[in-house]
């Protein structure tokens, strides 16, 4: 052994990610966990600059189409498999459309995606829309 291993030296200020004790921990109001606990739903301060988009894809009776949604959720760049995941939990109605609201949760959840976050399995109830909780 001519080398010090590293190991050994311990991980300083990144210990103990596991246990939440350095800022770098799950759960400190970062990706989807962002918005917990407050009154406004998260994807409301981008909204309008969603809601933009979300005019510019023809939509009709207030939603667009998966094609529509989806040639918009390429320019993320996120490989297929992740945006059909981002559009499961988007499509909280599970019609096969975007409405405005679930447009606008698809884009965040690209969003905490592409910043380096993962994405739940399921949908945290402080990110459902408004106007679908209940
Ligand atoms: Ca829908």
């Amino acid at each position: 052994m001519d080398r010090q291993c590293c190991m050994s030296v311990g991980g300083g200020a990144f210990e103990g990610v596991e246990d939440q004790v350095s800022p770098f921990g799950y759960g400190r109001g970062e990706g989807v966990d962002a918005g917990h606990g407050d009154p406004e739903w998260i994807c409301s301060k981008e909204k309008p600059h969603y809601d933009q988009i979300f005019q510019s894809l023809n939509p009709m009776d207030g939603k667009v189409t998966g094609a529509a949604a989806k040639t918009e959720m390429l320019k993320s760049k996120l490989p297929n498999n992740v945006l059909g995941k981002i559009w499961k939990l988007a499509d909280i109605d599970k019609d096969g459309f975007l409405d405005e609201e679930e447009f606008a949760l698809a884009m965040h959840l690209i969003r905490v995606k592409t910043d380096g976050h993962d994405l739940p399995a399921e949908l945290p109830s402080h990110l459902v829309p408004p106007s679908k909780r209940n």
